[in-house]
Formats: C-alpha cells, structure tokens, sequence
C-alpha cells in the first residue's frame, strides 16, 4: 500500500513536469500580457477587420508563376510580424490572377487580400517611345551582357513601381504601403508596428539594405534628374541627400540606392506633386525602354532629394533578405529574435553597400532652393 501510494505521488510529478516540458518545448507557455506593440497602442485594435491605427497594407506585384514563393515570403511575414498585427495585403499582376493563386496565399493569412489586375495604360509602351529604337537598345545592352537586357516585361515592371503601383484603385484606402515580394525572407520578430513608428515620427521612406546600381542600366538617368533639378530647384529639401547620391558635389551619380524589393513608404510622398512632375520627367526623357531604369534609384534619388533626412529611415532592426543581399541586426538581442547571420548583414561590405552612409549624413536640412544644386548642370 506504501509503495503504490509512493509510486503514484512519483508518477503524477512526474507526469505534470513532462506536460510542463512538452508546452515549453511548443513555445506555447503562458507568457503574461501580450507585449504592448507601440506607445500604448491596444494589441485588439489589430484584430481582422478592425480599423487599424495607420491605413497601410502589404503591397505585391507578383507573377502567377511565383505562387510558391509568395506563400513562402508571407509565411516568414505572417509568423515574424503580420499574425499578430493582421495588416491586409493588395496583390497586383499585370494579367488576372487565377484561382489557384488567390486560394493559395489567402490561406497563408486570416487577414484581408485583395487582388487587382494592372490597367493597360501603366504597363505599356507610351506613345512617345520609339519601339524599334527601344527594341536596338535591349539589345546593344545584351551584347554588353547586361542582366535582364533582352526583357521587355521587367521594363515594365521597373516602370509600374516607378510611377504607377500607387495609383492603383486597390490602394486608394490606404496610406502607406510595404513592398515584399516572393521568395524574400524575414528573419526577425517584429514586435512593433512599423507604420505606426512611421507615422508618429513622420518618417515618408523606410529601408534595410542601400546598395550601388549597375551603371549600364542608367547611363542617362542623373542628366535627366539634373534637368529635372535645374527646372524645379524649389522641391529640394535635403541637399545633403546629394552628398550621398554623388561623391563629386553632382557632376556624377554614384548609383546609390535603397533596395526597393524592401520598402515601407507614404503614398503621400508618391501622390504628391513633386514626385509625379519628376516622375513625368523622368518618363518623358526615354529611359525606362531605351536604358533599364530601375524603380530603385528612380524612388532613391526622390527620396534623398525631395524628403528630408529625418524622413527616411534605415530599419536596421528589420531582418531582411532577398537573395543575393541580407539585413541582419547587429545588437545583443538580435541573438534570440533573429535567425540571421549578423555578419553577413550588407552593411559591412562596404564597396557595395551604403546602408550606414544615409544615418551618418549631417541633419541639417537644406533650404529651398539650395544654390548648389541650381548649378548641377553646369
Ligand atoms: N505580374 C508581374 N509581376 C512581375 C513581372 N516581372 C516582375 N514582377 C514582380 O516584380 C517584382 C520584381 O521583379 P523581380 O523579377 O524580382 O526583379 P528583381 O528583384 O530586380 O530581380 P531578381 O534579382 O531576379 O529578384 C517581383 O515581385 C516580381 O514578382 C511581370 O512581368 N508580371
Ligand atoms: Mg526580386
């Protein structure tokens, strides 16, 4: 009677410890309160459906094809971020969408998804754009071997996320948006809201990686941002976001630019008028076809000109990667929120990167019309 009664008591200790383990083991331990996730902001006013704090959503242009690599992104995202903050995701495509894609990322996500087919109009040749001449081009661009050179669909690409991706209906209801694309990664808990930090401390463009451009993509490109400059010297705010664009006071582009397959920006900055007279500029002068501008330096040159330095901001503590480059965080605590390899982050390789250069830029901004970039094109 002593002895059962013994092993019992042993047997039932026992058997609470190994439940307590397997439920740590799950990762599902009580864990208290849920973490506030920003300056007081109730975890349930990110409930589904609910009004979120900021009108913001995941922005995708994505290809039928890329069905699995979509979902593999937004799993990362989902786990790491959005099952807690449950921001809707738009998906854009320049044909429509078939079931099987709707099906298959709604069901990575109990939040909104929305899918929208591109108009004609943002995914075409304009009518100023001489075909044959452009056709000449891709390939004077492929003999250089030049990568995408012979593509007319990237092109375009390039020139939607230029110019057109925020005029998009889908994305009338909202006012800010965070690019992702498929087969990128995320390697942090995020347990804050990045359009809320956005938008309380009025930051218009948020990065991870800045790296150089291929400068046979854009070999007119920054005369044309000059003439645009010289035309409309009053839209400059930063000039010192050109002592990052250029090492030669302007005479030349560096090719710096924010890695744009990343981004969490204001539609605002896009909308305004600005950006869509520079963008105009920009599209009327060619280069989208007879270069390969890319939507990075497009979106980087107005960034760094057009916003103060206050209003962009690097997102270091953001894990991040879309091959071949990676954002991995440096602190102590990236230890246990982070699967990345922190020194593998772009930040140290320093003839490609030049993610630390913005942050280190002196915060006084330019006044309107600053001289020196008046004479740009002399
Ligand atoms: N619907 C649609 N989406 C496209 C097309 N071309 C590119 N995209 C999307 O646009 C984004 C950028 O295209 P990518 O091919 O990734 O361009 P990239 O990042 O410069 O090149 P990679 O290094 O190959 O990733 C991705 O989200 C693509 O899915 C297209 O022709 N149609
Ligand atoms: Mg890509």
């Amino acid at each position: 009677m002593w002895f059962s009664n013994r092993f019992a008591f042993t047997y039932a200790v026992l058997g609470v410890l190994l439940a307590l383990a397997a439920r740590r083991h799950r990762g599902d331990v009580p864990a208290g309160p849920e973490p506030t996730l920003l300056d007081g902001v109730d975890v349930a006013a990110y409930r589904p459906g609910v009004a979120k704090p900021v009108r913001a959503a995941f922005v995708v242009l994505v290809r039928n094809s890329e069905l699995h690599g979509m979902k593999r992104a937004m799993r990362q995202i989902e786990d790491r971020f959005n099952a807690r903050f449950n921001y809707p995701y738009v998906f854009l495509n320049d044909v429509p969408f078939t079931d099987a894609f709707m099906a298959g990322t709604a069901a990575m996500t109990k939040a909104n998804v929305t899918f929208g087919t591109i108009p004609g109009e943002h995914w075409g040749y304009p009518a100023w754009i001489n075909q044959t001449q452009a056709r000449e081009c891709r390939e004077a661009m492929n003999e250089k071997g030049v990568f995408y050179a012979l593509s007319e669909s990237y092109r375009h690409m390039c020139r939607f996320n230029s110019g057109f991706f925020f005029r998009h209906p889908l994305l009338d209801e909202y006012d800010y948006y965070w690019r992702i694309e498929p087969d990128v990664e995320y390697s942090c808990d995020i347990a804050y809201d990045p359009f809320l930090f956005m938008h309380r401390r009025g930051i218009k463009y948020g990065y991870t990686i800045a790296l150089h451009e291929y400068p046979d993509t854009i070999p007119t490109l920054w005369t044309a941002v000059k003439a645009f400059l010289a035309q409309n010297p009053h839209f400059v705010r930063h000039a010192h976001g050109l002592q990052w664009l250029s090492a030669d006071g302007g005479a030349t582009y560096n090719g710096c630019h924010f890695w744009s397959n990343f981004e969490i920006g204001s539609l605002a900055f896009f909308r305004s008028a600005e950006y869509l007279a520079y963008f105009e500029h920009l599209d009327r002068a060619g280069g989208f076809f007879y270069e390969r501008w890319g939507d990075a330096p497009v979106h980087s040159i107005a960034a760094a000109l057009l916003l103060a330095k206050d209003e962009v901001h690097w997102f270091r503590d953001i894990g991040y990667y879309h091959n071949p480059w990676t954002n991995c965080p440096q602190g102590a605590d990236a230890q246990t929120r982070c699967h990345c390899d922190p020194a593998k982050s772009a930040e140290h390789h320093g003839w490609a990167s030049c993610t630390h250069e913005w942050p280190a830029l002196p915060a006084a901004n330019a006044t309107a019309g600053d001289p020196r970039l008046i004479n740009l094109g002399a």
